[in-house]
């Protein structure tokens, strides 16, 4: 396992067995549901935030079976988020993954609901992880619910709502994306080596502080992508941050000091890694992939 195409098919292999074992099959009197949530979940997303859980797992003890149920879980709670912030109430979005977004492939009231099954399918996994310590299972679910919820990601996408049309300063900006964006890869992070039973104090420091830092490196790549990329590339709409009047790390500091800002980052992201020898070698090539990725 040495390039970073292989580390995260090594990594998708796994988390995608796991997650078409869990998403019901679409039959049934809810098929439109179960359709919906499987063709958001299975569209094409890069699987970011798993690989992370597991490389996460690796850089502690090493993942295994349970690694892959946690790293499904943190993914549909993804995939629920994409799902409502392309909504017409709040990004209104046509395309994500170069598809269409899934309330235009379903209806409104479908992709809702998805996202509303996905998010509660990702703790039911949790709590059934009955091969772990109890108490490590509620740290699990513990971190997802802080870190996906109303002190994490949900107030970070209140946030952007409530700042689109104004311009924001930097501070606060970063405040926006640390909840918004960093928050589930933090947990990512964390919760793949919760998930080992074996990370010492001094290591969940150490990669929460890695995991922060690689996640504002992330949106500050996102932004430039943004600016640079083709919508062809993207499999969204590109320029979108500029038309919906978005504050974004390249309008206030430009795309050059865009690039050294997120190039700074990986580096303190390196430096945070060093006493994890080559265990954490998976970690260190994911970080660099979200600060050179062109998608
Ligand atoms: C609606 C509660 C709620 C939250 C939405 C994550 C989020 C909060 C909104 C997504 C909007 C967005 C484009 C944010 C920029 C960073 C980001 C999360 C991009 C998508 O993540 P990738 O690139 O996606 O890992 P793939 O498609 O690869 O899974």
């Amino acid at each position: 396992m040495s390039s970073i195409k292989d580390i995260i098919s090594h990594y998708s292999a796994q988390v995608d067995a796991q997650l078409e074992a869990m998403l019901p099959a679409a039959t049934g009197p809810a098929e439109p549901l179960f359709a919906a949530m499987r063709y958001s979940v299975f569209n094409g997303g890069k699987r970011l935030r798993p690989a992370l859980c597991f490389a996460a797992a690796d850089a502690v003890a090493g993942s295994d079976a349970n690694t892959a149920k946690v790293a499904a879980a943190l993914e549909m709670i993804h995939a629920y988020s994409l799902i409502h912030d392309d909504l017409p109430a709040m990004d209104d979005d046509d395309l994500r993954r170069g598809k269409p977004t899934c309330h235009i492939q379903f209806d409104e009231a479908t992709a809702i609901l998805a996202g509303d099954g996905l998010q509660s399918l990702a703790f039911q996994q949790l709590c059934e992880l009955s091969e772990l310590d109890p108490t490590i299972v509620v740290e699990l679910v513990s971190t997802l619910s802080r870190l996906g919820g109303c002190s994490g990601m949900v107030a970070g996408q209140a946030i952007d709502l409530a700042a689109t049309g104004s311009v924001l300063e930097l501070d606060a900006l970063k405040v926006m994306h640390a909840h918004k964006t960093g928050a589930l890869i933090e947990a990512s992070v964390l919760m793949g080596a919760l998930a080992t039973g074996q990370a010492s104090q001094e290591q969940l420091g150490a990669l929460k502080d890695f995991a922060r830092a690689i996640g504002l490196a992330f949106q500050i790549q996102d932004d430039i992508l943004d600016v640079e990329s083709s919508t062809e590339q993207l499999g969204k709409q590109q320029g979108s941050d500029a038309t919906n009047l978005k504050s974004t790390y390249t309008s206030i500091l430009g795309l050059e000091r865009a690039r050294s800002e997120a190039a700074k980052l990986f580096d303190q992201s390196m430096e945070i890694l060093e006493n994890f020898g080559e265990k954490a070698d998976p970690l260190r090539a994911i970080a660099a992939f979200i600060v050179k990725r062109n998608h």
